[in-house]
């Protein structure tokens, strides 16, 4: 789908009930997935403005009436104990005609919701403390959703941490060799094949019903909360795209796979690379609490699996791009993917080497 033209933009804006003229209009380049803007109003308001990836998120609509059947659910809690509904969780903004998306004439999928202020998103922090309520505000995020109903969710994205399956389509991608860099990534290939059983771990122990399945995020990373810009308090989860029912492994994994990690995601200096204890023990601590007590027994148990499974499955994700020639996540440039891959691989190492000692940890919490 072609980028839009900056007047395009504005015209969109004027769908959706934003309270005023757009004074100003900036591209915010962040996401892997979707296009967003910042827009501001004439009120001085902010808004955030985004084109949902329609190839990855083929039921926009059904994914919009997710997000707001949560956050309203989300929104009746903190209300009900007299905390920050205005900050506490995302805010839809409606189009003028009371759609919850907006399609324009090039088929391209808009929506909007209100700029949180005061906040900053992070892609590394380096306070145990900040992680630890970062943690917290996940583990408090799926408390809030343990009574949603979860009939009422559609499945935005089928299969989405199916790690057995993203193993399968990552064999494809290297059967297919698309862009023709199987030779180039040998190495890499390997150690994610001599791992293959481990891809195994949560989806066979939800479809045995060892692991519960809960309403999650899915899509935890630590850039997808708000932070407040003084204290560093958690304020704010956001990218709700992605929530549909999983396993509480799964946001735990995938903030560890950020937060305990000494370095972005795309750090192209592997050395700079490290997993880091430390920072899982935070994390697990604030996660617990979060959760009011509600994981059971193997859930507990395997939250090192959690962490140590969606690091590699993102390697798999990554990887199985590179070799289709970069056709799914957003890239600055050529290799992107691929040191992406490393050194979520990097990570997938040395969280193996630390096993025993997270599960020893763990095992004191419980
Ligand atoms: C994508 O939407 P965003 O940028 O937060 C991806 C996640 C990956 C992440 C890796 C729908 O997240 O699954 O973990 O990139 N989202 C989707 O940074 O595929
Ligand atoms: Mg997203």
């Amino acid at each position: 789908m072609t980028k839009p033209t900056h007047e395009q933009v504005l015209a969109v804006c004027d769908r959706f009930a934003f309270g005023g003229a757009v004074t100003d209009l900036k591209v915010c380049g962040n996401g892997h997935i979707n296009s967003t803007y910042i827009v501001t109003s004439e009120s001085g308001k902010r808004y955030v403005l985004q084109i949902l990836n329609t190839a990855i998120f083929k039921d926009p609509v059904g994914v919009m009436n997710n997000i707001v059947a949560v956050t309203d659910h989300i929104r009746k809690g903190l209300a009900e104990t007299g905390e920050d509904t205005e900050r506490g969780t995302m805010k839809v903004i409606l189009t003028k005609e009371g759609a919850n998306g907006y399609t324009d004439d090039e088929g391209r999928f808009w929506r909007a919701y209100d700029f949180v202020e005061g906040t900053v998103c992070r892609l590394t922090v380096d306070s145990p403390e900040t992680f630890a309520r970062v943690g917290e505000a996940f583990g408090d995020f799926q408390r809030r959703l343990s009574d949603f109903d979860a009939s009422k969710l559609i499945e935005s994205i089928p299969n989405f941490h199916n790690t057995k399956k993203r193993y399968a389509d990552f064999l494809a991608a290297v059967e297919r060799n698309a862009a023709g860099r199987v030779d180039s990534v040998r190495e890499e290939i390997h150690f994610i094949t001599d791992r293959a059983d481990k891809c195994a771990l949560i989806v066979d122990a939800l479809a045995c019903g060892d692991l519960p399945l809960r309403v999650t995020h899915n899509d935890t990373k630590l850039s997808n909360i708000l932070l407040d810009e003084v204290t560093e308090e958690a304020v704010c989860i956001i990218d709700l795209d992605t929530v549909m029912p999983g396993s509480a492994l799964y946001d735990f994994g995938d903030s560890i796979r950020t937060g305990a990690a000494s370095a972005a995601e795309d750090e192209p200096d592997l050395d700079k690379v490290h997993f880091l204890p430390e920072m899982f023990k935070a994390y697990a601590r604030g996660f617990i609490k979060g959760t009011g007590g509600a994981l059971t027994e193997t859930e507990l148990q395997m939250l090192p699996d959690g962490g140590y499974v969606i690091t590699l499955e993102q390697a798999i994700r990554f990887l199985a791009d590179y070799l289709d020639g970069d056709t799914y996540y957003h890239t600055d440039y050529p290799d992107h993917n691929l040191v992406r891959a490393r050194t979520q691989l990097k990570l997938v190492a040395e969280t193996e080497a630390c096993m025993e000692e997270l599960r020893e940890f763990v095992k004191g919490l419980a």
